[in-house]
């Protein structure tokens, strides 16, 4: 669609203020708030990545697409949560230490509390033992890791470890996702799940808070 094609070029372009036109326009047409993230924000962000990846723009460039990105989730975000429904368990959810990036985790949050889960975000960078500490505080069943660099995927397994060393392996259970993690890399590092992308996750959440 013309509509969601133009708000992919916005995103590329780093125009803030046409993305949050365009997904206006797009959610005034009724077009529903997950293909607007996905053919729209998300089309817009993958071309953004590979531009960056080929040296064809820059960081400057990486950040006002970020920016753009998150001046459209804004408007999305009311209708991906949804009115609230009695929750469903709590998650922890954050980007492991070391990684900045986090609207991928984001909109993992958001899907999450639209799903009727509990979020606990912790932001971005998180230290290990923060995870597990406020998963124990919060009573929460499942801790949500994301990384997007391969440099920060060890410290996914950082978090599997203090969970196995406390004894808490069946209490809370551990879900890793972002780009560069696969499932294979999940099993590798012993985490319960892995969720490919923001649906996906909310689907394996559901099935491990079934589990435990
Ligand atoms: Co950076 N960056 N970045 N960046 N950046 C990547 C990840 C990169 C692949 C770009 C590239 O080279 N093509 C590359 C990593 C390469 C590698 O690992 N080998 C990279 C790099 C190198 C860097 C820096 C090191 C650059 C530098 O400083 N020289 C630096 C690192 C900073 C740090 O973290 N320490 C850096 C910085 C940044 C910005 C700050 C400018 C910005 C982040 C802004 C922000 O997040 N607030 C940024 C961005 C925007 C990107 C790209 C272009 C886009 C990421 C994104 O938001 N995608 C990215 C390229 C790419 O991934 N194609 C790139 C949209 C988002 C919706 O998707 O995050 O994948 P994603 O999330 C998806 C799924 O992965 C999944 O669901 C989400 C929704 O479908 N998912 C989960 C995510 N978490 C999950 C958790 C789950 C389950 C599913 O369970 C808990």
């Amino acid at each position: 669609m013309e509509l969601l094609k133009d708000l992919a070029l916005a995103l590329e372009r780093g125009d803030d203020e046409r993305v949050a036109d365009l997904t206006r326009a797009a959610i005034d047409m009724a077009i529903s708030p997950h293909t607007i993230v996905n053919d729209g924000l998300v089309a817009g962000m993958n071309v953004v990545g590979e531009q960056f990846r080929i040296h064809e723009i820059f960081l400057p460039d990486v950040l006002l697409a970020a920016r753009a990105m998150n001046a459209g989730l804004d408007l999305v975000k009311p209708l991906l949560v949804g009115d609230a429904v009695p929750s469903l368990g709590t998650v922890v959810l954050g980007s492991v230490k070391g990684d900045m990036h986090d609207i991928g985790k984001n909109l993992v949050g958001i899907m999450l509390k639209g799903a009727g889960f509990d979020v606990v975000d912790l932001g971005n960078d998180v230290d290990p033992i923060a995870f597990v500490d406020v998963a124990v505080a919060k009573g929460a069943r499942v801790i949500g890791l994301s990384a997007l660099i391969t440099t920060t995927m060890p410290v996914m397994k950082e978090v599997i470890d203090i969970v196995a060393e406390r004894g808490l392996k069946d209490a809370i259970r551990v879900i890793v996702g972002g780009a560069p993690v696969s499932r294979a890399f999940a099993e590798q590092i012993g985490a319960d799940d892995y969720g490919y992308d923001a649906a996906n996750a909310v689907e394996r959440v559901r099935a491990l808070m079934a589990s435990s």
